[in-house]
């Protein structure tokens, strides 16, 4: 059994789809972030960045007083080890698994960062900064480019399998309407986003991410929410949980 410790942002719902891709036993412990639920000792444990998404496996490798239960935060790490648990989704033809393992890093460490930035200032920042939300918005528009351009070439974004590449950046991407972006000028990412949405488990999550933020809305009406957004409060909120 999985526990996913987490709430369907982006980086929760890819670990959401290999889960469901994997037909592993798993469930959702949910963790409102707007809550402050992240700050928790008990969430500090598993993910001490305080950040979603975190797992616990509770067949995991075993520690060395033979205890299974293996924690892990980081989705771009979460899927790799999910996918090496299963032998799933990440194949073992060494092309093809460091082509997988590339264009899953081009996810973590660049549409990631990059369109929640580009989110942040153009919906969240108090302030409007025009040179924050043109260089987010630039990049952003530049990363779905370089997505068609490899989607003209490779069926998948990782290579001719369906891999956690596609998962991982799916979530991120799926709201190409709303970012403004020309579909006609993007038709390779529109027919692999169109194939992405064809498959069971991506639905399933789609409707297990409305449930579940129904779910976390409803709970958290009438209680005080964290200021996300306010890095100085984040910060004292960590060193206060972590004091020694
Ligand atoms: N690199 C991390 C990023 C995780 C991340 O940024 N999670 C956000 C939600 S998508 C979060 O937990 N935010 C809480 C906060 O900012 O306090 C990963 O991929 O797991």
């Amino acid at each position: 059994m999985i526990e996913l410790h987490s709430t369907p942002t982006p980086n929760g719902q890819k670990v959401m789809i290999m889960l469901e891709e994997c037909g592993l036993e798993w469930t959702h412990v949910d963790v409102s972030i707007r809550l402050g639920d992240q700050f928790k000792p008990e969430f500090l444990k598993i993910s001490p960045n305080n950040r979603i998404p975190a797992i616990i496996d509770k067949d995991g490798p075993k520690d060395s007083s033979g205890g299974s239960d293996y924690a892990m935060m980081e989705s771009g790490a979460i899927l790799i080890y999910l996918a090496d648990k299963t032998g799933k989704f990440l194949p073992t033809d060494p092309r093809k698994h460091y082509d997988t393992l590339q264009w899953l890093m081009f996810q973590m460490g660049g549409i990631g960062p990059m369109f929640g930035q580009a989110n942040h200032f153009n919906n969240y920042a108090k302030d409007k900064i025009q040179y924050a939300m043109d260089r987010y918005t630039n990049e952003q528009y530049r990363l779905y480019k370089v997505l068609d351009n490899r989607l003209a070439n490779s069926e998948w974004i990782g290579c001719d399998e369906y891999s956690i590449a596609d998962m991982a950046t799916y979530p991120w991407v799926k709201g190409w309407k709303d970012r403004g972006l020309d579909d006609a000028d993007h038709p390779n990412f529109m027919r692999w986003l169109a194939a992405m949405e064809a498959r069971p488990a991506v639905q399933r999550n789609n409707e297990m991410a409305t449930e579940i933020r129904e779910r976390m809305a409803k709970d958290a009406e009438g209680k005080a929410e964290i200021n996300m957004f306010d890095t100085k409060q984040n910060k004292e909120m960590l060193a206060e949980a972590t004091k020694r």
